[in-house]
């Protein structure tokens, strides 16, 4: 057996330009992993704790703290430990800190050091990264989906919300090649929607200035002027809005509700829940959108279980983000009150490698759909590309097919779809059926 030999953090920056967390596992092999952790704008309350410095240096972003915990208290705990017991890992680490957040260490001291030792045990046993995920996931109860399940990529070619300084209030207007035949077509069909939409504000003397996450943050009228430009897009590129490609949006709608209401400030109305319900109904009835994320606010369970009890006869995909957190007890509550259909897992939200794979199988288990997800601050990291095909979760949201952190996660599909050949799978718009 290989057993860690040491363990060192790093400051790094992010795609934002803020400083995160590096880890490098090294093994007494000699094999090993490194890993960077992504870091949210719009954050959950729920979320595992991000420790930062404060004061003046980095604006307060400064991370010196967590590397300090990772360098000093947590490799002194797991020198000598085996890389392959990712639960022990992960379980020695969480006594360590001993908050129900993180909060003592910080999740992204703790996640950096999950992820690189998973890596450094899938090199111990010169195995692709997706294929050790796959074991992990499976040795923890989950379902044998055979790790070769390509995810269909949910696009976020148009940014607004806290992702942007545009008027747009919702945070992703998102393109899914669904009628692709292959992982490999559906990030081309995309590609050149993307181009597409470029081109189609170009000409209405709109801004291609980007978002944080590689798509266009132009100043709209309104939200449906948003999705109105996606379809041009979609017809642009020669595609066929509603079959060759579907629409997904991520709202974010707990960055605009306060006081019992939904804010959306750039068109100068507030919702209830009840009109916000029926303001998705509406849309969906009109657009060719097949998934809607954090359509209501994490606390508004009641919200919630209106809206899932109103678009199920549409099936709409449902995700939780800000509402679940990657957060098996959050999750199973959801489970529980019938409330959304589907998961976003975010591997900082909770902050370790062995709950992240919890959150998954419980979801799997459910009948819940997943769906492996970025932060809007990236690295050129690319663990989540892996762990969807490990755990046949069958979707990913990594962002616009632009920008180096993004579409490192993309091309990193493409080398696993290539490796995997004929024995790759994708699912296409089947994967939004229940
Ligand atoms: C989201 C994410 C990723 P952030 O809300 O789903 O797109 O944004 O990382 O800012 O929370
Ligand atoms: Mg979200």
């Amino acid at each position: 057996m290989a057993a860690i030999d040491s363990i060192r953090a790093q400051q790094i920056l992010d795609s934002r330009g803020n400083p995160t967390v590096s880890v490098a596992v090294a093994l007494d092999s000699g094999a090993g992993g490194w890993a960077a952790v992504p870091s949210g704008a719009s954050t959950g309350e729920f979320e595992a704790l991000e420790l930062r410095d404060g004061g003046e240096d980095w604006g307060g972003k400064g991370v010196t703290a967590a590397v300090g915990n990772v360098n000093g208290a947590i490799a002194d705990a797991l020198r000598g430990a085996d890389p392959a017991d990712q639960e022990a890992l992960d379980q020695a680490m969480i006594d360590l800190d001993g908050t129900p957040n993180k909060g003592r260490l910080g999740a992204n001291a703790i996640l950096g050091v999950s992820l690189a030792a998973a890596k450094a045990a899938a090199a111990q046993a010169a195995s692709p990264l997706y294929l050790h995920l796959a074991a992990l996931y499976s040795a923890a109860g989950g379902d044998d989906r055979g790790a070769r399940i390509l995810p269909v990529p949910m696009m976020n070619v148009l940014n607004g919300g806290a992702h942007a300084d545009n008027s747009v209030d919702f945070q992703e207007f998102m393109v899914v090649p669904a009628g692709a035949e292959s992982f490999p077509d559906c990030l081309r069909v995309g590609a050149e929607v993307f181009h597409a939409l470029k081109r189609t504000l170009k000409h209405k003397g709109l801004s291609t200035a980007g978002g944080d996450e590689g798509g266009f943050a132009p100043d709209l009228e309104s939200n449906r002027a948003a999705l109105d430009y996606l379809i041009a897009a979609v017809e642009e590129a020669g595609y066929a809005p509603g079959v060759d490609v579907v629409i997904a949006m991520d709202p974010a709608t707990s960055e605009l509700f306060s006081d019992d209401s939904y804010e959306l400030e750039h068109e100068q109305r507030a919702l209830s829940s009840s009109e916000m319900a029926d303001y998705w109904h509406e849309l969906v009835d009109r657009f060719p959108i097949a998934s809607i994320e954090d359509g209501m606010d994490e606390e508004d369970w009641d919200g919630w279980k209106l809206l899932t009890e109103k678009l199920a006869a549409h099936g709409t995909q449902l995700v939780g983000d800000d509402l679940f957190v990657t957060n098996p007890e959050r999750l199973r509550r959801g489970i529980e009150l019938g409330v959304g259909n589907s998961i976003l897992v975010k591997v900082n939200q909770i902050g370790t490698l062995s709950e992240t794979l919890d959150a998954i199988r419980i979801a799997h288990d459910a009948d819940y759909t997943t769906v492996i997800s970025h932060r809007s601050g990236e690295t050129e990291d690319t663990t989540i590309a892996d762990l969807a095909v490990g755990t046949g979760a069958g979707q990913i949201k990594t962002g616009a097919p632009s920008r180096s952190d993004r579409t490192a996660k993309y091309n990193r599909l493409l080398q696993i779809a290539s490796e995997l050949g004929d024995d790759a799978e994708f699912p296409g718009g089947s994967v939004f059926e229940r």
